[in-house]
């Protein structure tokens, strides 16, 4: 009587522990699973690389993706990492140029995930995420060697590492591309929840603003996007700078817009491109 007493609840105990072990071993299980498969998709191996760059061309209709391949891999294969500069990319931007789509064009800086949201929901912008080099190339790493004729995607430099890197090097050709090719009214979203919307380092200040022309620009419009506290407004000294860096003859304005207002305005089918701020 005693030991059967004694004897169940340690049976339970033993029980549990192995339920718990059990539990535990489950959760390992899937978190690795995750974490390979996370990394699997931020940095496809190399052959995996020219696949997704073919595919994710294909998939956005390009005609000559081979010959896209072939003029982008050029860039940066066979050379020292941290000496690949913006010019290697020319041939890139002669084998895919972009295409102009005034009114529609849409910069941006520090606010990535709200312009996509906004340019996925609603077919009124286009990002440079959005044309086919843009999309083909986000989220990827990669570098070439010295005397190797592969496509690395792992040990590559870093953005800030060194500035002629492949990734950086490409980002700012296909920007400064992007903007050459700006026209009618021109829309930038930029970022009302940092000191200074007018980011010093950003590409929108460093490469795209620079290259709008008057002749095709008409106006630029800034959406500076606003969270429930504002620290930046359309009053913020960069924005002034901004309006001297625009080349004279491009007229300029800004509006304040609750980024509630654009997430409700993108997920309203009636609404129309004009009125969401
Ligand atoms: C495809 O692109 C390559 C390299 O840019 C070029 O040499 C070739 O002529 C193109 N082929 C076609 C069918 O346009
Ligand atoms: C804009 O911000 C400045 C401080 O940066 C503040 O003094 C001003 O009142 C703000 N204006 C509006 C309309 O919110
Ligand atoms: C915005 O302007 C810059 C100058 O370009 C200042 O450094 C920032 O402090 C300012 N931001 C705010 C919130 O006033």
């Amino acid at each position: 009587m005693e030991r059967g007493e004694t004897g169940k609840p340690r049976r339970t105990q033993r029980r549990r522990r192995l339920v718990l072990l059990l539990v535990a071993a489950l959760l390992l299980v899937v978190i690795v699973a995750v974490a390979v498969g996370v990394s699997l998709r931020q940095q496809p191996h190399q052959e995996e690389f020219k696949d997704t760059f073919i595919n994710r061309c294909k998939e956005f209709k390009g005609d000559n993706c081979s010959g896209i391949w072939e003029a982008f891999q050029q860039a940066y294969v066979n050379r020292d990492p941290c000496d690949v500069p913006v010019e290697a990319y020319d041939p890139l931007i002669a084998a895919a140029p972009f295409k102009p789509e005034c009114n529609r064009m849409m910069f941006w800086s520090k606010t990535k995930d709200v312009v996509h949201d906004f340019t996925e929901k609603k077919d009124c912008f286009v990002t440079l995420e959005d044309t086919l080099l843009g999309e083909v190339l986000d989220g990827l790493t990669w570098c070439g060697k010295k005397d190797s004729s592969e496509t690395f995607t792992s040990g590559c430099p870093g953005w800030s590492d060194c500035v002629d890197n492949p990734v950086r090097s490409f980002w700012n050709r296909v920007s400064a591309a992007y903007a050459d090719v700006a026209c009618g009214d021109v829309t930038a979203m930029l970022s009302g929840s940092i000191e200074t919307p007018f980011s010093p380092g950003s590409i929108f200040r460093t490469v795209e603003l620079k290259r709008f022309d008057s002749s095709r620009v008409n106006t630029l419009t800034v959406v500076l996007v606003t969270q429930e506290e504002k620290v930046a407004n359309c009053t913020n000294d960069s924005l002034k700078d901004l309006q001297m860096e625009l080349q004279k003859g491009i007229r300029y304005n800004c509006k304040e817009v609750p980024e509630s207002q654009i997430s409700a305005c993108s997920s309203d089918p009636t609404a129309s491109c004009g009125s969401c701020w």
